[in-house]
């Protein structure tokens, strides 16, 4: 089975639209964007990665009646048991104020030595014909502060991944996809979806 060619993108991050579009571009999917069709952004209540996932993908296939790629993400701290995990948005507060949430990670932490956390993506592709694909990807890593870099979004300027000295927002587009979770994730969900290996209900 192919990559549909046209899919809705049902996610109102611009961070991760931009790292999409290069994903999906070497395999001339065309995009239809969450905003352009004003999709509502449905209320995340399940809690985990994937079942947040899943719901903004099916949210907006019953509306669309298309292939829909959805992606719950964030970032997990070893010293804060996993904090803020799915809940990395909500930290940020309604202003997706990130410098006050990278602020608070680091707050948080404190006094603890461990500095060590990973970036987890969960993508979800939900077909009209009821076929569900969910890919998982992790990136391990260290926080540092204060924040570091211009590029990316989120909390990249905080996360140097494991073994190098720059942190996501430093290393740029090409560099952070060499590492990244959403790239992992949507690696194993290309293999997934050519293979047709969808979830079982
Ligand atoms: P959608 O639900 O519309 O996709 P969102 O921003 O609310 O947008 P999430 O609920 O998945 O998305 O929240 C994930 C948050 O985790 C996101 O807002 C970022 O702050 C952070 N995050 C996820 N991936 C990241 C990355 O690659 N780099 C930096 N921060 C990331």
């Amino acid at each position: 089975m192919l990559f549909p060619s046209k899919i809705v993108l049902a996610t109102h991050n611009a961070g991760k639209v931009a790292e999409f579009q290069k994903l999906l571009e070497p395999l001339n999917v065309k995009i239809i964007g969450a905003g352009d069709l004003g999709l509502p952004e449905p209320e995340e209540t399940e809690d985990s990665f994937e079942g947040n996932a899943l719901l903004k993908a099916r949210h907006a296939c019953e509306i669309t009646a298309m292939p829909c790629l959805a992606d719950d993400s964030g970032l997990a701290v070893t010293a804060l048991d996993g904090a803020p995990g799915i809940y990395s948005a909500r930290w940020a507060g309604e202003n997706k104020d990130f410098d006050m949430a990278m602020k608070k990670v680091w707050d948080d932490i404190g006094d603890n030595t461990d500095k060590s956390a990973q970036f987890v993506a969960v993508l979800a592709l939900v077909m009209p014909d009821e076929r569900e694909f969910v890919a998982r990807g992790e990136v391990q890593g260290n926080l540092c502060y204060p924040s570091r870099g211009d590029h990316g979004f989120g909390y990249d300027p905080i996360f140097m991944p494991e073994n190098e000295a720059q942190t996501f927002a430093e290393l740029g587009a090409a560099g952070k996809s060499k590492y990244s979770h959403r790239v992992r994730a949507f690696n194993l969900l290309k293999a997934m979806v050519t293979s047709n290996r969808h979830c079982e209900e």
